[in-house]
């Protein structure tokens, strides 16, 4: 594995590429054009300079998180053709820069949905959390609203005020779109881009829903074991492949995390890892890294990646907010450098104990 974090250019980011490199063992970061806008093609010389400003910081670019899929991709409409030639040029843009794994998802208007940004811990930390029964007695708009104001002025990845200013149009529109329709959409997208990632090597990694079940109605289908090999299997190609989210796959309980590992083999190219403490199975909150402030064990998670060969970028994901940092929720330097250093730990005391046989 090859240990990263994320980026979101200086424009965005509180955290600078000096204090990444400073983390033992980060050696890339995953980055994106946070201005770019769905359905735009990212240019080479763009991705030029992005790659150039990292390599001079001493880090490479070790994927990319995201280039967002277009919703009318993902609604089937007509002038989805243009879209995905659009995405096409991106991808071959990007191959030309040796850059050779992206991250993208495919939900319905929402990238992912917390109630709270900043729920307060007993040790004084602020964690993302959800709760169902928070999510029933809202309004989509609302949901924007109430994300928006509590961001640390950050914009949220998912949650930029242009996409969400057609919000009531997108429920509109996703209406009569069933999870066959989204499975049916998402084949055609895939199909069209394997040439590209086939001729580039480009490692496509989707990311899976969050949380993995449907909210406010919308149609969710990348949200466990099932859906996933079955996605594999209708576009058969290794470049076809996932992001594994422990935290993503993990709000479902039912989702037995080492065990969808271990099927993934050869199709996970990256992983996200971090923690979840349930307080009940619909109401949970982003913990600490290190198994014992959640509910997962993230020995097991880790020796899963380990035992199946995985050798992709991995990161640590949202950490909590400590030591008085302000940051966008979830992508604070000092709670991601305490999950880098202790899941490189993990990795070391399971790549030892092997090669030692004990
Ligand atoms: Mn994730």
């Amino acid at each position: 594995m090859e240990m990263t974090l994320r980026w979101y250019g200086k424009e965005f980011d509180t955290v600078t590429l000096e204090q990444i490199r400073q983390i033992p063992g980060v050696k890339g970061v995953i980055t994106t054009l946070y201005d770019t806008k769905p359905g735009e093609v990212w240019s080479r010389e763009r991705i030029k300079a992005m790659k150039d400003e990292v390599e001079a910081a001493g880090l490479k670019v070790a994927g990319i998180e995201s280039v967002n899929v277009h919703e009318d991709i993902k609604l089937g409409k007509p002038s989805r053709d243009q879209l995905i030639d659009n995405y096409i040029e991106t991808l071959k843009n990007l191959g030309e820069e040796d850059i050779h794994m992206v991250c993208y998802n495919f939900m319905p208007v929402f990238d992912w949905t917390r109630t709270e940004l900043a729920r307060k811990r007993a040790d004084g930390s602020t964690v993302l959390a959800y709760t169902q029964e928070a999510v029933d007695a809202l309004v989509p708009e609302e949901m924007f609203n109430s994300i928006s104001s509590d961001t640390n002025g950050s914009i949220m990845p998912g949650w930029e005020p242009d996409r969400l200013a057609h919000v009531k149009e997108l429920f509109e529109e996703y209406k009569d779109i069933t999870d066959e329709d989204l499975f049916e959409n998402l084949k055609y997208f895939l199909e069209r881009i394997m040439p590209v990632c086939d001729k580039y090597d480009i490692n496509m990694a989707i990311h899976p829903d969050d949380p993995a079940w449907p909210v406010f109605g919308l149609p969710r289908i990348i949200i466990n074991k099932e859906n996933i090999h079955r996605m594999m299997k209708m576009v058969d190609n290794p470049h076809n492949g996932v992001t594994f989210c422990s935290g993503s796959y993990g709000t479902n309980l039912e989702n037995d995390l080492p065990d969808m590992i271990r099927s993934l083999k050869g199709r996970i190219h990256f992983a996200h890892v971090r923690n979840l403490k349930f307080n009940s199975p619909t109401d949970f909150e982003e913990a600490a890294h290190l198994s014992s402030d959640g509910s997962f064990d993230m020995y097991e998670i880790v020796k899963a990646l380990y035992d199946i060969g995985f050798t992709g970028p991995i990161r640590p994901d949202h950490g909590r907010m400590i030591w008085g940092e302000k940051a966008m929720p979830g992508y604070g330097l000092y709670d991601r450098a305490l999950g880098a250093t202790y899941i490189n730990g993990l990795w070391e005391a399971i790549e030892k104990s092997h090669e030692r046989g004990v």
